[in-house]
């Protein structure tokens, strides 16, 4: 059968990116052995493929060797496997992801490992997922990618394939915004996943989070009423999609299911978990422990049925809490055991999948009491499976998936008496109570099954995006206005790519009239002094803005001059010049047509914008290597290399220079600063008004920046201008 053959007609195969596959290899006697993974992401996505035919990609678990191959005929969809090094393994895997990522999203900081080398693998193997994965993509699909392994597989993969159409869903919780920012890679993490066209969380309090850390950490613009965030010039959608299982196949398993062997007398109380220390399986013991202690009654009468399937187990927290529940469990069977009964079983394994069904059918009480779990599909599990006479769930309120089962027993699993008196409860309540709560449970997890959490993420995924309103007045007011209440400000502005868009050649950037208006609007305010701060020569930018009143910052910050300031000259200028002069014709002998050399009378630009660009990669370079060699520091611009004299004299350098110039040495006690640049050469200036100004990085792609918000394109500069043109009066 060919891959896809199984898939219902409409539907569209997609490409799912996750860190395994959903099968584990093994080298047995008889060759490769596959076996299927276990765990919620899994469970979750594998009906899905398999129904709907499509790619997968992820880490097989193993190397694979020559001529052995992942898939098998008769897969319903196709493989592709992700090799990682041991090291990798090592540091991806169980380092950044499960060291770092896994307890600081479940919120125990305690146990999170921050170490630099996780970090930069973790990053290697995230661009590796997202080259394999642009190999398999189609111009068309949707590539899904899903959970904290893989947060920075969006931007490698948008990097790849500007125009694709990326969605990313997270399993785990994300956490707030004073646990999160603990993480020093919160930005890149963010910018990661604000790639994806499209992010999912389990429920509304992630993506609230999630949407506080973006506003925080990035400063970018967000609209959290309905969930968008402006990043760059993209839009980015947030949202809730609270993931369901195959109800029908739980149901009918359970029902086809044989009876279970032996504990007639008893009832049981289920725990099925992955032996993870999020799952308070610790907790939940001593909880049955209270429970004996409070209600001696139920001695004899109860069992709790322990299923944990290892995990992790390479990592040292885990294999620290296998041996705390050995212990525990020894320690409350002695406690309690008679020569006829232990309180506990315990099964230390994986069970197959119509056996955990009729547990689930049987079990009189599912104690799910995660410390913190994205969802649980657990509770939900045992609820497909109540097809006989109704148990009871108890479930934490820590669990994601308490936010819509409101019918279970909702404990804190932090408190004992708390878990142990549900357990009384449950265990004593009669059936038209239990009934009437399953069948509240059953109703709801029937209708929001896995098919209705897929239908509405893709359907999500597959929209035309919306677009986050450009800024208006109130946003201004709310980043600005207490924050220039009664002072004097001081308004710098860099020219090309913030008040002018970028044009092919620098002679064409001229400015719009309705640009100049509100420039000039800006400085006949008595209480704002406005200063263009440019690469471009002084002479060149002081003729192209062409407005009074106005100071000029040119060449980087070398030279300068304005109605309130001394002319300003930086004293090695002279003789750069000569030297620029010698640069000039070393590198014109590169040029090639579509790029030119631009002399600035102190600094140079070798620009390529008009060149093939194929071509632009290996310009830059040399254009690069040459400046260097002259002796001059190179710097990256938009589709061009600025040489600039290694004076140690920056935008930022200038700056600070105008502001001490015009308003004294204390000048930060009664001017306010506010600073608007698109360039890399911004960014200085960025850097030394870090805490004494508001900056503002112009960015219609996503950049790192040292700046406090972003704006997308000129328009918004535009807006920024003319609501500070018409701001209430400052002082003087
Ligand atoms: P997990 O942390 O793995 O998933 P969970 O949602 O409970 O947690 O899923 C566990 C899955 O493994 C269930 O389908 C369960 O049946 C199965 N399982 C557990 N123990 C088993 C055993 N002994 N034998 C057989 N099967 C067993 C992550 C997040 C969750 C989120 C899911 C899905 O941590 O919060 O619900 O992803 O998004």
């Amino acid at each position: 059968m060919s891959p896809n053959s199984k898939r219902n007609r409409g539907e569209q195969p997609i490409l799912v990116v996750s860190n395994r596959l959903p099968v584990t290899l093994q080298r047995g006697t008889s060759g490769l052995e596959r076996r299927r993974s276990t765990g919620g992401l899994v469970s979750a996505l594998e009906p899905v493929l398999s129904k709907q035919g499509g790619t997968w990609v992820g880490w097989p678990g193993m190397k694979l060797r020559p001529g052995e191959s992942l898939s098998e005929s008769g897969d319903p969809y196709q493989m592709r496997g992700v090799e990682l090094t041991d090291t990798e393994v090592n540091r991806y895997y169980h380092g950044f992801s499960n060291r770092t990522l896994w307890p600081l999203f479940h919120c125990f900081p305690e146990r999170t490992r921050f170490d630099r080398r996780d970090w930069e693998t973790y990053e290697e193997v995230n661009a590796r997922f997202a080259e394999i994965t642009a190999e398999e993509s189609e111009e068309t699909g949707l590539i899904w990618v899903h959970d904290y392994q893989l947060t920075r597989t969006p931007l490698h993969l948008r990097r790849l394939a500007p125009q694709a159409r990326i969605a990313f869903f997270l399993h785990i919780p994300f956490p707030p915004y004073d646990v999160f920012r603990l993480l020093p890679w919160a930005r890149q993490i963010l910018r990661g996943l604000l790639a994806a066209d499209l992010i999912g969380f389990h429920v509304s309090a992630y993506a609230s989070n999630f949407l506080t850390c973006v506003e925080h950490i990035l400063a970018a613009r967000v609209d959290s009423a309905s969930g968008l965030v402006e990043h760059g010039e993209r839009t980015v959608q947030v949202g809730a999609f609270p993931l369901g299982i195959d109800f029908e196949l739980y149901d009918s398993r359970a029902r086809h299911a044989g009876p279970q062997p032996g504990m007639r007398d008893q009832k049981i109380i289920l725990g099925v978990d992955r032996l993870d220390y999020t799952k308070g399986i610790p907790e939940r013991i001593r909880a049955l422990e209270r429970l004996l202690e409070l209600h001696p009654e139920h001695r004899e009468k109860v069992v709790l049925l322990q299923l944990a399937v290892p995990s992790r187990g390479q990592v040292a927290a885990y294999q620290e809490l296998k041996r705390e529940i050995d212990e525990l469990v020894g320690r409350v069977n002695g406690r309690f055991a008679t020569a006829t009964w232990s309180p506990i079983r315990y099964l230390y394994r994986s069970v197959p999948p119509e056996q955990l069904a009729a547990l689930y059918r049987d079990a009189q009480v599912a104690l799910v009491t995660p410390l913190r779990d994205g969802m649980n599909l657990v509770a939900k599990e045992f609820a497909a499976c109540q097809v006989d006479d109704p148990g009871v769930l108890i479930l934490s309120r820590l669990a994601g998936a308490a936010e819509s089962m409101r019918e279970a027993l909702l404990v804190n699993p932090y408190s004992l008496d708390g878990t142990a008196d549900a357990l009384h409860r449950a265990l004593t309540m009669q059936e038209p109570e239990r009934r009437s709560r399953m069948v509240a449970l059953r109703g709801r997890e029937r209708r929001y099954d896995l098919n209705f959490w897929l239908r509405g993420f893709l359907e999500a995924a597959r929209e035309t995006r919306p677009k986050l309103q450009p800024a208006t007045d109130a946003d201004f007011e709310t980043w600005l206005g207490r924050f220039l209440t009664g002072r004097r400000l001081a308004l710098f502005l860099d020219y090309d790519g913030t008040v002018t868009p970028l044009r092919r050649h620098p002679s064409e950037a001229t400015l719009s009239t309705e640009m100049r208006q509100a420039l000039v609007a800006c400085a006949e305010r008595r209480d704002t002094d406005v200063t263009i701060v440019s690469g471009r020569s002084l002479a060149d930018i002081t003729k192209i803005v062409g407005i009074s009143d106005l100071a000029h910052v040119g060449n980087h910050g070398l030279e300068f001059e304005g109605p309130k300031l001394e002319p300003f000259r930086h004293p090695d200028l002279e003789h750069y010049r000569e030297r620029l002069r010698d640069l000039t014709t070393v590198l014109e002998t590169i040029c090639i047509p579509g790029s030119w050399v631009e002399e600035k009378r102190g600094s140079l630009t070798f620009h390529y914008r008009e060149a093939d660009e194929t071509q632009y990669e290996s310009l830059a370079r040399e254009a690069r290597t040459l400046i260097q060699k002259a002796g001059f520091q190179a710097r990256d611009a938009h589709c061009a290399v600025e040489a600039c004299p290694p004076v140690g004299w920056d935008k930022g350098h200038a700056v600070l220079h105008v502001l001490r110039a015009t308003y004294g040495p204390n000048w930060s006690e009664h001017v306010r600063t506010i600073y608007v640049g698109d360039d890399e050469t911004d960014e200085d200036a960025f850097h030394v008004l870090s805490g004494l100004g508001i900056t503002f990085r112009i960015a219609n792609v996503d950049v790192l920046t040292r700046a406090s918000r972003q704006l997308p394109n000129v328009d918004a500069v535009h807006a920024l201008l003319r609501w500070l043109a018409r701001r209430r009066a400052g002082g003087r």
